[in-house]
This record gives C-alpha cells, structure tokens and sequence, in this order.
C-alpha cells in the first residue's frame, strides 16, 4: 500500500500573482508526484483552500490538475479544515465532491450520545479511512470528547485517522493553537493523517505534513528561516516526506530602537546593496523604537522597488513592532470614542508651538471634527454638500479673511 498525505495547502492565501503562480506550479508537482510513483490514494486534511468560496478561475486550475489523478484511478480523501468550513454556506469542498473529483471524510452520526463518524474503505488499497473535519474555533474538540471509541477500534484492517485540529503537547512556544492531547485521538490506528499546525511533525504514529505551499505571512517568515515545505508519501507503512520548498529565501531583522528614520533608510539600502535578492523571497522585519522621525519616514515603498528591481520574487514586510518616540499615542482602557479623540488630540498637539493660542487648545479640532460629522441632507448634490461642509469648516477655522484676501 502507497498513499500521499498533504495538508495546510490553503490555495488562493496569497493575492501576489508571483506567488499565486509558485502555488499552483506546486500543487501540480506534488498531484504529477503522486501520478509518478502510482500511490493508491491521496489524503487532505484540511484546508485544501485559504477561504471556502475561492476565486472561481483558482478553482478551474485546481479542478484541471485533480481530473488528472483521478483519471489515473487515484482517489483524494479530503477532511475540512477550519479554512474550508462554514456553518452556513456551501464550501468548495462540497462542489468537488458533489462532481465526483473529491471523497469527503468526516461525516457521522450521533448514536446514544456517541459519534460515530463514517468510515470509507479504499477499494483499491483497502485502507480503512476515517476521521473528524474541523469547525471554525476548533469547536471539534467537543466532538473528540463523545467519540464512539469502541466502535472505531473494532474496525479491521490498514486503520487511517484523519484530522485537522493541533495536538497540545507538539505546541511550541508562541503557538496559539486550541487543541487536544494526543490521547484524545482514538486509539489503535496505523496512521494519523494531521493538518493544521503548520509545520512538519512526527510524533509516534501521528504525522503533520505542514504546509504544502507558504502562501502567507508567518508560514513565508518560517520558510525563509529553513522549515522545508512537502508533504508525505507512506510505502508500506514506512512515511518519507517530499521536500517540495518553493523558493529560498532571505530573513533579515532591522532593531531601529535608538535610530533615527534616516539611520534607518541607510541601513536598509545597505541591506539591499550588499545582498543578492534573485529569485529570492525575502521576509524583512523592522521593529524596535525610532528615537527620531515617523515610521512613515522610513521610505518602504523605495526600498520594496529596489528589491523587486533587483529580481527577487516577493518582499513580505514585517513592520508589526515599529514604533516611533515622535507620536505614540496611548489610549486608556476605559475610553469612549469622545475621550480617545480628546487623548489623540493632546498626544498630537503635545509639544508643539503655535502663536495662536486656538490652536493649542481641544476647542478647535473639536468644533472641526463636529462639522465635518454633518451628513448629507437628503436630496441634496454633492456639489452643495461638499460646499456646505467647506463653508462651515473656513467659519469655524476662522480663516475666512486668509482665503478670500
Ligand atoms: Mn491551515
């Protein structure tokens, strides 16, 4: 017996039509893999798609590449993952299947108090394959907790567990998983066939390909940092992961703290002329404090035409954690939306000389805010509403006499 067991491929994650095309050139090498060394089927679990209504010509691609291994009598077991389900909409998922390119796994029944979920054997393999499909929130770990476990270990056979949902003690550190231990897996299978925690994983009898693609933000960040990207063909038993890494990477991390938006300009044009970005994604983290200027000094637009001049593939900026001395604003918890206005206002303010005395108190930027909150009366153009508002907004300035002289 031969399978493949993929996961996390999230088609569609990524809206840059570089990598749109590095995703779908992947699935197609991984689909013509499985062809190539004539697996008996393939498993999914779980999030085959990024979102459960994809972009329809996504679809017809994925569709193409499918038809050709189910052409060679090869079928694909597919779970939901939490991506691909939706309490009240027909998923992607569901068309698939609905045509015949799919086989889902994951459904079941409620028998006193117990869930039973369906089981499938393959008929060219007789692999016994079943499993639980994920919900948004993880809410299927409620359903590991009523699983009819009797049931499921008097079945015979290649026994394979399908699932999409983290195991608690694989969590490393910063992952925010909601999972299950690994006893709240039934018991006596061959394979656990795992999805959702996006890195590979092996753990006793319980496999995690991990991504098969990197469509996005920290997935990108971990594969420019080494985490090799596959997925998993079992021969005999025996797993051997396919090392299917779309691209190489660069990481870089800039710590501003204590630098001036200048200091920082020329540092990352340093970065750029001294590295070799081709054909390279690279993921670039700038965080820390700017002890001078505004984060919107820092020029990232120059720095990304630079680095896609300079032939790299995509430039994922990470700027989560940069900060600036010159404006912080600090809103307390208890505010209402009045409050947070006033405390932006004096943040802004704070520091600043003006010789009109207006304009250093929250009277000005108050009325101001109040004028342009008028709405359009009903029936009337744009043109006198825009016109309205002008007027109001000079009347209040007070600058009246320094438009018209
Ligand atoms: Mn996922």
């Amino acid at each position: 017996m031969k399978f493949a067991h993929m996961a996390d491929i999230h088609l569609g994650a990524t809206s840059d039509p570089k990598l749109r095309e590095l995703e779908i050139n992947t699935l197609r090498k991984a689909f013509e893999i499985c062809i190539k060394e004539n697996v008996d089927f393939i498993l999914i679990s779980g999030d085959l798609f990024h979102v459960n209504i994809p972009d329809l010509s996504l679809v017809k691609e994925v569709v193409r590449i499918m038809k050709k291994v189910i052409e060679n009598k090869i079928k694909i077991y597919v779970v939901y993952g939490s991506h691909d389900y939706s309490p009240n909409a027909v998923s992607i998922v569901d068309i698939l299947e609905e045509v015949g390119i799919i086989t889902r796994v994951g459904r079941g029944k409620i028998e006193g108090g117990l869930f039973r979920p369906e089981v499938i054997v393959d008929e060219r393999s007789n692999a016994v394959i079943t499993g639980i499909s994920a919900r948004k929130l993880s809410l299927e770990r409620e359903v590991f907790k009523i699983l009819d476990r009797e049931y499921l270990s008097s079945l015979k056979g290649y026994k394979i567990f399908m699932f999409h949902t983290a195991i608690d003690e694989l969590k490393r550190k910063g992952e925010h998983y909601e999972g299950i231990s690994s006893t709240d897996l039934p018991s006596g299978f061959d394979y656990y066939a795992g999805g959702h925690m996006h890195r590979r994983i092996e753990y006793g009898k319980i496999f995690y390909p991990g991504p098969l693609f990197t469509g996005w933000g920290v997935d990108l960040e971990n594969t420019v940092k080494g985490e090799r990207r596959g997925f998993y063909i079992v021969e005999n038993g025996k797993p051997k992961f396919i090392d299917l890494t779309p691209f190489e990477g660069i990481y870089k991390e800039i710590n501003v703290t204590g630098r001036s938006a200048f200091e920082v300009n020329n540092l990352l044009k340093e970065f750029i002329e001294k590295t070799d970005v081709k054909n390279k994604v690279i993921v670039l983290k700038v965080y820390g404090e700017l002890i001078r200027g505004k984060t919107s000094d820092i020029d990232f637009s120059y720095i990304k035409s630079e680095i896609m001049k300079r032939g790299a593939i995509y430039l994922h900026l990470n700027r989560s954690q940069l900060r600036s001395k010159e404006f912080e604003i600090i809103i307390s918890k208890d505010s209402n939306s009045e409050k947070v206005e006033e405390e932006i206002f004096m943040e802004v303010l704070k520091g600043k000389k003006f010789n009109e005395k207006k304009l250093l108190s929250l009277e000005l930027p108050k009325a101001l805010f109040n004028q342009l909150k008028v709405q359009k009366k009903e029936g009337e153009v744009s043109s006198s509403y825009e016109k309205r508002i002008k007027e109001a907004a000079i009347e209040v300035l007070g600058i009246k006499d320094l438009i018209e002289g």
